[in-house]
C-alpha cells in the first residue's frame, strides 16, 4: 500500500510567463522512456514482484522505497508543466464562438490543450504515450539493479537535457531538484551492486558527465546535503536501507545518509482555473460555490482545510527538525 501526503517535494516557483514548447519538452521527463514513469514503475513492479524478501531484505527495501520517492518525482514533472501551461489560454474572455485556443495553434503539444485540460499527461515530449514495455522486471536482482542504474544514468542525461532546451524557471527548478536525487538513486543501485557482488562500480561514475556542483539549480540541494540522503519513505517499514546505502559518496568522498524519515515537502502552487479548455469547468465559480456548500452541510470549515503556497514566497517547512538515523557504517 502506499500512504500519500498532499505536498510536493520541492519548491517550484510560481506560474510566470507560460511556455508552452518548454511544457512539451518537459513531458520526456514525465512519459519518456527514461522518465520519471519509467523509474516508478520500474521499481514499483519489481517490488511487488520480488520473491523471497526475507532472504534479500536490504535490497527489496531498496527497490521499494525508492519507488515510493519515484511517485513524487511523478508529481513534481506534472506540477512544473502544469505551471509552464498557466496562462498560456484567456482567462476571462475563453468562451466560444472566440476562437480561445488559436494562440497556440501549432506550438508543443496541442494534447495539452484539446484533451488534457492543459495539464500534464503520461506522454514523451512527442506527444506519444508512455509505454508498459519500458517496465523491466526480470526477476533476476543482479540484473534488475543494473538495469535500475543504467535507467537512472539515462535519466540524468534527460534532466541535462531538458535543462539546456527549457529556461523557464519552473523546468529549471524541477530539473536541478531532480539531477541531485537522480544522483542518489545512481548511487544506490552501483552499490547495492557492488554489496552483492563485489564489483567496483564507482570508477563509472560521473555518468554521464555532469557537473551538478556547478549547476545553480543544484547548490541549493547540494548545499543541503540532499545528494547524500536516501529517505525512508514509511513510518515503519523499510528499516534495511543502511545495510547497503552506505560508505563514501563517490564523486565527493562524503559518507552517505539515510534519512529516516520522508522529506517534509512543501505545498503546492494552487494553480488557478483555465475555463478556455473548461478546467475545472467552464464556469469555475459554480463549482466553489457548490464545494462551500457541501463543506457547511458536513460541519467542515468554511474555509478549505487544505495546505497551498501562497505568493512567490518560498514555502516554509512544516516540521522544525529533520532526524537523521540509520546510516551504518560496514
Ligand atoms: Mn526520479
Amino acid at each position: 500500500m502506499i500512504r500519500r501526503i498532499d505536498r510536493i517535494a520541492t519548491d517550484l516557483p510560481p506560474p510566470s510567463e507560460p511556455d508552452v514548447a518548454g511544457a512539451a519538452a518537459v513531458q520526456e521527463l514525465m512519459g519518456g522512456r527514461f522518465g520519471e514513469m519509467s523509474t516508478f514503475l520500474n521499481y514499483t513492479f519489481q517490488s511487488f514482484n520480488f520473491r523471497n524478501r526475507q532472504g534479500a531484505r536490504p535490497f527489496y527495501d531498496l527497490v521499494a522505497n525508492i519507488a515510493a520517492e519515484e511517485f513524487g518525482h511523478v508529481e513534481l514533472v506534472a506540477a512544473a508543466i502544469n505551471t509552464m501551461l498557466t496562462g498560456a489560454t484567456p482567462v476571462n474572455d475563453g468562451k466560444a464562438p472566440k476562437a480561445a485556443l488559436a494562440k497556440v495553434k501549432g506550438i508543443g503539444n496541442p494534447h495539452h490543450f484539446l484533451v488534457g485540460g492543459q495539464g500534464a499527461l503520461p506522454q514523451n515530449s512527442l506527444g506519444q504515450p508512455w509505454d508498459g514495455s519500458y517496465v523491466f522486471s526480470s526477476g533476476d536482482l543482479v540484473e534488475d539493479l543494473t538495469h535500475n542504474f543504467f535507467l537512472e544514468t539515462g535519466a540524468r542525461n534527460g534532466k541535462l537535457k531538458v535543462y539546456e532546451m527549457v529556461e523557464h524557471p519552473a523546468a529549471r527548478a524541477l530539473t536541478g531538484y531532480l539531477l541531485v536525487r537522480g544522483g542518489v538513486h545512481q548511487v544506490a543501485y552501483a552499490r547495492a551492486l557492488e554489496r552483492l557482488t563485489g564489483a567496483d562500480l564507482m570508477k563509472l561514475f560521473p555518468a554521464p558527465r555532469i557537473p551538478t556542483e556547478k549547476i545553480p539549480e543544484c547548490k541549493p540541494h547540494i548545499k543541503r546535503g540532499d545528494h547524500l540522503r536516501l529517505y525512508r519513505f514509511s513510518p515503519s517499514d523499510y528499516l534495511e536501507l543502511g545495510a547497503v546505502f552506505n560508505g563514501p559518496h563517490p564523486e565527493t568522498g562524503e559518507e552517505l545518509v539515510v534519512v529516516d524519515e520522508a522529506p517534509e515537502g512543501v505545498p503546492a502552487h494552487d494553480l488557478p482555473s483555465q475555463p478556455a479548455v473548461f478546467a475545472p469547468d467552464y464556469a469555475p465559480e459554480e463549482i466553489a460555490e457548490i464545494a462551500q456548500k457541501l463543506r457547511t452541510q458536513a460541519g467542515l470549515s468554511k474555509e478549505p482545510t487544505g495546505e497551498v503556497a501562497s505568493g512567490s514566497e518560498p514555502t516554509k517547512p512544516r516540521r522544525t527538525s529533520t532526524k537523521k538515523a540509520g546510516s551504518k557504517k560496514k
